[in-house]
């Protein structure tokens, strides 16, 4: 089933590969849309609804936007870090994760303009162009932190800013990268341990999430709690049980619940 999604995401990537794209804004010039996500978009769900027929589809653009319960289910970014590909940063990646019955099953991540693809099957471990990946072992005070500031609602980025200020001091750096679905998987790699965001959709983390953990990673929402890919949620990860305590007892500090 991976190979079979690989080859598709492969082959929809091509529709990336153009100068001549529109973009359009979401509400906000932060939030971006161009004619590449719409066309990605559209190219994976028409092949993949023939690899699973019946499957059904939750997916950042209009149109396919299925949030109910269902067999199968595919949770799809066409282009995450739409921002970043409309400037020609090479930071942007196709994410798509396969719900079976309610639970993450499969994921894809690719990287086009680096040529990375990520994978990974339920209980089958995480790979990295065909070879396993493991998080790394870095303690807290060694890690390299991704996050980034509320981008879309920027009501929220002081609070994630007091966060970041707090653990800064006692990491060794921070990272923001703008693509929250490869960001897990360099977790996933050992590039990076630690990872939050205060507000995140389904189909930015929902392939991203089951690369990390079946590379032996964590990623959970406010107070430890499960994800469940059906909301925007608060997203928390780490490459161990012993660095996502800390950072996320620290989150705990200045959020109690989210403001959404
Ligand atoms: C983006 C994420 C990024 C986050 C942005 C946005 P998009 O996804 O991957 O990490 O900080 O707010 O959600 O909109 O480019 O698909």
């Amino acid at each position: 089933m991976v190979e079979k999604i690989e080859e598709i995401v492969r082959e929809a990537s091509r529709l990336m590969l153009t100068d001549h794209f529109r973009v359009d804004s979401k509400g906000g010039s932060e939030n971006l849309v161009t004619s590449s996500d719409y066309a990605v978009q559209e190219y994976l769900c028409s092949k993949l609804s023939e690899l699973v027929p019946g499957s059904s589809f939750l997916c950042e653009e209009e149109g396919m936007q299925d949030y109910g319960d269902h067999e199968y289910v595919w949770i799809i970014d066409p282009i995450d870090g739409t921002m970043n590909y409309t400037r020609g940063i090479r930071e942007c990646a196709i994410s798509v994760a396969l719900k079976k019955d309610g639970e993450l099953f499969a994921a894809v991540v690719y990287s086009p303009a680096a040529g990375e693809m990520f994978t990974a099957e339920k209980g089958k471990g995480a790979r990295y162009n065909g070879n396993t990946i493991h998080i790394s072992d870095r303690k807290f005070r060694d890690a390299l932190f991704c996050t980034a500031w509320s981008t879309y609602r920027k009501e929220w980025a002081p609070v994630c800013m007091d966060i970041i200020n707090d653990v800064y001091y006692r990491i060794n750096d921070i990272r923001r990268f703008g693509v929250a679905s490869l960001e897990l998987c360099y977790l996933a790699c050992g590039r990076c341990e630690l990872y939050f965001e205060y507000r995140l959709q389904p189909w930015d983390i929902a392939a991203g999430s089951l690369i990390l953990q079946e590379a032996g990673g964590i990623l959970r929402t406010l107070h430890g709690k499960p994800l469940t890919y059906k909301c925007p949620e608060l997203v928390i990860g780490a490459n161990s049980e012993e660095n996502f305590a800390e950072l996320s007892s620290t989150i705990d500090r200045y959020i109690e619940e989210t403001a959404y």
